[in-house]
């Protein structure tokens, strides 16, 4: 009996308890915006608001046992260091166990082994000089923006779109340099009725060379119909037109799978007024060029033309005989990601954008 008194009498205690605390007002109208950063696919920013809450935490959804950020700054930043879609949870708190959840979703496309600027941080590099040789002109892409002493934009659809049914529309807004890198970005986006809009760049009337080593470093795009590109035309092109002016490809590649591993170096040239082509492929063992970057070389004398991609030798050319006189006369660079066109074929549901070309550095040496 006095058992029973006592629990009655806690019961009513803990009643009494209950209906003196204030009452907690639930949290509500959480919003959760996400936004993407352009210069950085790796990072996502976020801001929150709800009525009520006293502070939030927020799931980056990258970690099976993630502490979460516990904040009251209502913005929260997170970078992340793989590819994938990942569920973003904002809980905004009145009390620990009063909240109110909201969650987004997030795709992040990385090149593999991106670090937190989704920039790869390995791959082969070359030496600054080699011997013999003076280093005549580099650009190393550092700074904040493409140096107009140097390059130019081609901007538009070309005739024919550019010569080859290119889908793109070029403009220099899809071009960036930061932290040290070119990055030429093909985006699916409309635009002057075109579906996706990258950049071409060139150092026509800038810069122009005769004969010497090109080490270029870049980490590719990847995916069907994306065409990425480093390689020069004769200068002489406003004169003589294309192909009397040589085209020298010191890199292209076509992607797709299957495709992702491999680029062509090649030489274009009018043979006795008719349009003639030498190339060759050069396939990676593992993985593909968009993993890390590669550097894509290419030895040019009065009497050879040599490919190399981390100074593997893939192509040769003798550029002796008279039909290929073309390629004795200054050359400039051009850079570009074309998207579509004759060679690769449309983009498919595969292929995921934005597509990113990131170089690390242009180099020219010619013999002392
Ligand atoms: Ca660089």
């Amino acid at each position: 009996m006095l058992l029973l008194f006592c629990i009655v009498l806690l019961t009513a205690v803990g009643c009494e308890k209950e209906e003196d605390a204030p009452a907690v007002v639930p949290p509500s109208g959480l919003t959760v915006q996400v936004q993407r950063n352009e210069q950085n696919p790796a990072k996502v920013s976020l801001q929150f608001s709800a009525q009520n809450a006293n502070y939030y935490l927020v799931y980056f959804g990258d970690a099976s046992n993630e502490t979460p950020l516990n904040t009251t700054a209502k913005v929260a930043e997170h970078t992340y260091t793989a590819s994938g879609t990942y569920t973003i949870r904002v809980q905004a708190h009145a009390t620990a166990s009063v909240f109110a959840t909201e969650t987004r979703e997030v795709t992040i496309e990385l090149n593999s082994g991106g670090g937190d600027n989704g920039i790869p941080q390995t791959g082969y590099t070359t030496p600054e000089s080699y011997a013999g040789m003076s280093l005549v002109w580099q650009d190393e892409f550092n700074g904040d923006q493409l140096n107009t002493t140097d390059w130019v934009h081609e901007t538009g659809t070309g005739a024919n779109g550019w010569g080859n049914n290119e889908l793109q529309y070029y403009r220099p807004e899809n071009t960036s340099v930061q932290e040290g890198y070119l990055v030429i970005t093909a985006k699916k986006e409309q635009f002057q009725g075109r579906e996706y809009t990258s950049s071409r760049i060139k150092t026509q009337g800038k810069q122009s060379f005769q004969y010497g080593r090109v080490d270029i470093r870049a980490a590719l795009p990847q995916g069907q119909g994306i065409w990425p590109a480093l390689w020069m035309l004769g200068s002489n092109i406003t004169t003589v037109g294309w192909p009397a002016c040589g085209e020298i490809d010191i890199m292209e590649l076509v992607g797709g799978t299957g495709k992702d591993n491999t680029v062509h170096g090649t030489i274009h040239w009018s043979n006795a007024g008719n349009y003639a082509n030498y190339g060759k492929g050069y396939s990676l063992q593992s993985g593909i060029f968009a993993d890390e970057f590669h550097v894509f070389s290419m030895e040019w004398t009065p009497t050879s033309i040599t490919w190399y991609v981390d100074d593997v030798q893939f192509n040769v050319v003798d550029i002796t005989p008279a039909e290929l006189s073309e390629f004795h006369q200054n050359f400039f660079f051009i850079f570009n990601v074309a998207v579509g066109g004759n060679w690769p074929g449309s983009p498919d549901a595969n292929t995921t954008f934005p597509q990113r070309m990131v170089v690390d550095y242009v180099r020219v040496f010619q013999p002392e």
